[in-house]
C-alpha cells in the first residue's frame, strides 16, 4: 500500500513547441487544454506510465525524462507530476482527444489550460527557451 497514486503529464518538446491535448471529459474539462498523460497503474514505474499513455493517446513511442514543476494535489489521493519526454517515433494524433496543438511560449501563455496544469507554464516557458 503506497497511500498515494500517481497521475503522470508528459510535457513532449519539439523545435520549440510543446504539445499540448485538448480535454473531452468531464464536461467541467472539456474544451480545455492539457499535457497528455494518465493514472500510472499499480506496478508500473512513472516512466512506463508516460510511454504507454503516449502511445495509447496519441500513437507515439516516447521516452520519458526528468521530472518538471512542482506536485499537485488531485482529489482521492491522487498525485499528478509532470515531466520531460521525448519523441523516438511516431506523429502525434488525437486518438482520445478533441484536438492536439503545438504552441510556442507565446501561445502557452494564452491558451485556456486545465488548472492543474497552469502552475507549470513557467518552467514550461523556460525550457521553450523564451
Ligand atoms: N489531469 C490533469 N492534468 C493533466 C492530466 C490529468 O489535471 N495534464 C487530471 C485529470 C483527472 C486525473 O488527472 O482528474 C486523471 O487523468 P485522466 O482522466 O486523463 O487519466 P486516466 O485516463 O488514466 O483516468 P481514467 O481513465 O480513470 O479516467
Amino acid at each position: 500500500m503506497t497511500g498515494e497514486r500517481e497521475v503522470v503529464a508528459a510535457a513532449l518538446i519539439r523545435d520549440g513547441r510543446l504539445l499540448l491535448a485538448q480535454r473531452t471529459r468531464p464536461p467541467e474539462l472539456a474544451g480545455l487544454w492539457e499535457l497528455p498523460g494518465g493514472k500510472v497503474e499499480p506496478g508500473e514505474t512513472p516512466a512506463a506510465a508516460v510511454r504507454r499513455e503516449l502511445r495509447e493517446e496519441l500513437g507515439v513511442e516516447v521516452t520519458a525524462g526528468e521530472r518538471i514543476g512542482a506536485d499537485v494535489p488531485l482529489h482521492d489521493g491522487l498525485v499528478l507530476r509532470a515531466y520531460r519526454a521525448e519523441l523516438v517515433d511516431g506523429t502525434p494524433q488525437a486518438l482520445e482527444h478533441a484536438a492536439l496543438r503545438w504552441v510556442d511560449a507565446r501561445e502557452l501563455g494564452e491558451i485556456a489550460l486545465v488548472d492543474n496544469d497552469r502552475g507549470w507554464v513557467p518552467e514550461l516557458v523556460a525550457l521553450l527557451g523564451a
